[in-house]
């Protein structure tokens, strides 16, 4: 592990020393912590009104949550309105933290601050959770906005549409027609997929291992089903919010959680042929949206951090497969 530098504008009540160590409960049981900061981006908003150059959304390439956000900037054409600012790959003893590697600056381009925990404290002195990316910021008020991907989805998806080109304004990726069958699906690919595999590999029990695992791959069998009638996307012929939550972890199933999460009863690549097929099509055929956002060297090395197994395995080979 790297040493960092020392900074004493980094620190904060109520949290552990290491952000490496404790994922799991006192049970052996992983459990993840509710965001804290939940208003919204919206026309007429009080607080927060879309404005160009304003808002600043901070993320990593090893974070799938952080990911989901990512792709909605892409895909609704966001860059001029919401400055995209990388932390390093690797979570620190202090978190996440910058440094002049890969896509991060070496320090952050606004506040010349080290560590992501800065913002949280700036936003609130006595904020005692854990720093979590996506953490979408306010530059005007100097506060957080929102640091739940699954909500920070939903506000890119609306926010900005009146100062959007007419072509980006109308993607819609949570549609009102569908919304029954997106929440419908969430739910259970949220518990036993997204999430699923975080309780898989932060298991500190055989018990809860288990207990998270085989309905893991219960799901993946399920979402093969779903794709088997050969439909373009998860929910039919229209890319969905469904589509995008789900790809952040698929695409990081067989490079990161087959091995470093245990998650290794099988490999999407070689025994799921349509959910293949289908994070293919998106990985290949939209690459600016789903491609150029993803880093796989990368997050491999993300997770093996967290793992604390400073190895990063050799496989899988080729980390994503080539297409023909
Ligand atoms: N519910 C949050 C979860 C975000 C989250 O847990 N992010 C992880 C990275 S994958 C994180 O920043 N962890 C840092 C830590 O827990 O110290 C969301 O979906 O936005």
């Amino acid at each position: 592990m790297v040493a960092l530098p020392d900074d004493s504008t980094a620190t904060g009540p109520g949290i552990e020393a290491d952000q490496r160590s404790g994922q799991a409960d006192p049970d052996g049981k992983f459990r993840r912590q509710a965001s804290a900061f939940r208003d919204v981006i919206a026309p007429g908003h009080e607080r927060f009104p879309p404005e160009k150059g304003r808002y600043v959304l901070y993320v990593c390439a090893t974070c799938p949550w952080a990911h989901r956000a990512l792709i909605m900037v892409k895909l609704k054409g966001l860059e001029e309105f919401v400055d995209v600012v990388w932390l390093h790959w690797e979570l620190g003893e202090k978190g996440w933290y910058f440094k002049e590697v890969d896509n991060s600056p070496a320090k952050d381009p606004y506040y010349g601050f080290t560590y992501l925990r800065e913002f949280y404290f700036r936003a609130n002195p006595d904020y005692d959770k854990r720093f979590t990316v996506p953490m979408l910021w306010d530059r005007k008020l100097e506060t957080i906005v929102n640091n739940e991907s699954s909500e920070i989805i939903r506000i890119l998806n609306t926010a900005f549409n009146e100062l959007l080109p007419a072509d980006k304004a109308a993607i819609d990726v949570y549609p009102e027609d569908l919304r029954p069958e997106i929440d419908e699906i969430n739910e259970w690919v949220y518990n036993t997929v997204n999430n699923g595999v975080y309780k898989t590999g932060f298991a500190q029990t055989q018990e809860a291992y288990d207990e998270n695992v085989y309905p893991l791959f219960a799901s993946l069998e399920r979402l093969e089903t779903i794709l088997s009638d050969g439909r373009e996307f998860l929910l039919g012929s229209r890319l969905t919010e469904a589509d995008i939550r789900l790809y952040v972890t698929i695409i990081r199933f067989d490079a990161a959680y087959f091995t470093l999460f245990r998650c290794n009863i099988k490999m999407i690549r070689y025994e799921f042929p349509h959910l293949q097929n289908w994070l293919m099509h998106l990985y290949y055929d939209f690459p600016t949206v789903f491609k150029e956002t993803t880093f796989l060297e990368q997050l491999k090395k993300g997770y093996s951090g967290v793992q604390k197994i400073e190895l990063v395995p050799a496989g899988p080979v080729p980390l994503m497969m080539p297409r023909e």
